[in-house]
């Protein structure tokens, strides 16, 4: 018997299993789709304990974090449930030291790795809104920080430097164009992180990893539905949210086109996702409003030097699927920072008009 299946067995699942399979486009966790005989569907995730170093603090973060958004909800699909396992637990650690979860399956639902109509992206950003609202009294210092810097570009850099130094798989020479065109950034990432020591960004409780492929739509009426992915949910910047979002679904291509040329950043779903979160989310402060253009810069750079990073360690991180998929990954999201600069411009009036609108 696999592993995944005999840790499936172990949760609490109405039926007998009859299915356990790879299942989603994730890049961190291995996720599986199990099936009963009572036709009844559920997540199965074993977490991913290289990225993820204190497995039970990031629990302790996903139990607080369902059960604060479960007495806010009135359709238990706006929510993800964890299944409890034979034994009474909220996870499992198997004999071999792996942990895993399991969620109810949330049905009658679409997850998405593209938008296929503007009203989807809208969507999802009235889910990420949402919950930033109904988390913003949420006690953000009782969370553990499951990834410490996560969205510390400068931090980043440092981290990038080291595995350019140690060039452990000599792939430095493939990539010289990318490096350069990473390096000459360096500044432009810090600025997030500087507005921050300044003072002038507050800290929220944020997501932290807000892509399309993170949200669940209602399949009949393609409302938000549900946030998912909560492994990253820690204090940050309401910028890393917007940003992150921008930086995946407000994109003409695929994360990991291999063209490049496909590839920039459609104004119009920006347009689009700014009109979403600003209607759902908490007051924003001025700062925040203007550093949320920058934090769409940012998030791209940063996640682009990150896959190029994991590019130069030898593909460590991020689950990868053929040959140089981190390096067409690095390249399209130094595609999607090259257009935004060049749309800057256009970027800061169409937040200034969105906002406006909203009076
Ligand atoms: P990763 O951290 O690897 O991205 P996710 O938690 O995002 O893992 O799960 C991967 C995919 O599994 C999601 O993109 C989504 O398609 C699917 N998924 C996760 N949780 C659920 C759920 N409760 N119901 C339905 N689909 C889910
Ligand atoms: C990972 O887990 P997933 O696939 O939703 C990553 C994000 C990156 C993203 C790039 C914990 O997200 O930070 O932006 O890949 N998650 C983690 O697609 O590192
Ligand atoms: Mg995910």
């Amino acid at each position: 018997m696999n592993t995944a299946l005999r840790a499936a067995e172990k949760f609490l699942v109405s039926g007998n299993i009859v299915s356990c399979e790879p299942y989603g486009f994730g890049h961190i966790n291995r996720t599986y789709l199990v099936v009963t005989d009572k036709g009844l569907r559920y997540i199965l995730q074993g977490i991913n304990e290289v990225v993820f170093a204190n497995v039970p603090g990031l629990m302790a973060n996903v139990i607080a974090v369902t059960e604060h958004l479960s007495a806010l909800v009135s359709d238990p699909r706006e929510c993800l449930h964890l299944v409890k396992t034979v034994s009474g637990e909220d996870y499992l650690c198997d004999e071999d030291g792996k942990y895993w979860r399991m969620y109810d399956f949330i049905e009658q639902s679409l997850c998405l790795q593209a938008a296929e109509q503007p009203s989807d992206f809208y969507e999802s950003a009235v889910a990420f809104g949402n919950f930033q609202r109904q988390l913003a009294d949420f006690p953000a210092d009782t969370l553990h920080e499951t990834i410490p810097n996560f969205h510390n570009t400068p931090d980043r850099y440092r981290k990038f430097r080291l595995a350019l130094e140690a060039d452990v798989v000599d792939r430095a020479k493939e990539c010289a164009y990318e490096i350069e065109e990473y390096l000459k950034r360096e500044q432009d990432g810090a600025t997030l992180q500087n507005w921050l020591k300044e003072g002038r960004l507050p800290l929220r409780v944020t997501h932290n990893d807000t892509k399309l492929n993170n949200v669940m739509l209602d399949d009949q009426t393609r409302k938000a539905l549900c946030v998912i992915d909560l492994d990253t949910v820690m204090p940050g910047l309401m910028a890393y949210d917007f940003g992150d979002s921008i930086r995946f679904g407000a994109a003409t291509a695929a994360e990991d086109e291999k063209d490049i040329s496909k590839v920039s950043v459609d104004l119009e779903l920006y347009a689009t996702y700014i009109r979403g979160f600003l209607s759902a989310c908490p007051e924003l402060t001025e700062d925040e409003l203007m550093s949320l253009p920058w934090g769409a810069r940012t998030m791209t750079l940063e996640c682009g030097l990150r896959f190029l990073t994991d590019y130069l360690d030898g593909d460590n991180y991020f689950a990868v699927h053929r040959p140089g998929h981190n390096l067409d990954r690095c390249r399209t999201q130094l595609k999607m920072v090259q257009d935004m600069e060049e749309k800057w411009d256009e970027m800061l009036r169409i937040l200034a008009e969105e906002k406006a609108k909203l009076g």
